[in-house]
């Protein structure tokens, strides 16, 4: 099954770096509940198996949503638990080989960090971005932030082809300025999985960006 993404402005990330794996239903509810319109699970530190079980474990949830479920880096697992989609970076093989895991239905999310990737990730027929990150962030440490600058030209080039998700440092202190840079859409991780009241904090962010 493949839920639609296109009304998505926020995309959530159940980060297990950032939440207890005995939480992860907890968290996943308030997410969804806040009105996360995309949710992705990433665990960097995991292996296939114990995603595809969390995976497993968050798809009923997401699904009576009505919220897609992408998996971040593995589109073995993705197929595996027909999940919604699967997001992968720039190192992580053409969209040729993914597909030819994933088949033919499932989205196929891509990082893009310049315009330049942008405009190629849209080219090849990704199903949506990921743009930059915007700020240097801890979620993935050791990349510098590529700033504002470049936010609405790369928004013009993908149009409203495919959507465009800007990544990366995005909190509640800084949204306005992303938004009014040129994003339409963001992604939050950790200014969402660290907020006391997580539900509160993904309504806050919503509303922030209307
Ligand atoms: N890709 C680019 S930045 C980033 C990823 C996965 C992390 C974003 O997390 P946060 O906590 O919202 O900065
Ligand atoms: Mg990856």
């Amino acid at each position: 099954m493949s839920l639609s993404i296109s009304d998505a402005r926020l995309y959530a990330i159940l980060d297990m770096g950032y939440v207890d794996e005995q939480n992860a239903t907890a968290v996943t509810r308030a997410l969804l509940a806040g009105g996360a319109g995309i949710l992705q699970i990433r665990a960097k530190r995991w292996g296939r198996e114990r995603i595809g079980s969390m995976a497993e474990r968050i798809l009923p949830l997401t699904r009576d949503a009505g919220v897609p479920l992408i998996i971040n880096d593995y589109p073995e697992v993705a197929a595996e638990v027909d999940a919604d989609g699967v997001h992968v970076g720039q190192d992580d093989g053409s969209i040729e080989e993914i597909r030819y895991i994933v088949g033919d239905k499932m989205m196929i999310g891509r990082s893009t960090h310049t315009v330049a990737q942008a405009k190629q990730a849209l080219e090849d027929g990704f199903s949506y971005i990921g743009f930059g990150p915007v700020f240097p962030t801890p979620t993935k440490a050791g990349r510098p932030g590529i700033g504002l600058d470049n936010i609405a030209t790369a928004q013009a080039e993908v149009g409203t082809k495919i959507p465009m998700f800007c990544i990366g440092g995005i909190k509640m202190n800084n949204l306005s300025e992303v938004v009014t840079a040129g994003a339409q859409r963001v992604v939050i991780v950790s200014g969402l999985l660290q907020a006391e009241d997580i539900e509160a904090a993904t309504k806050a962010a919503l509303a922030a960006m209307e």
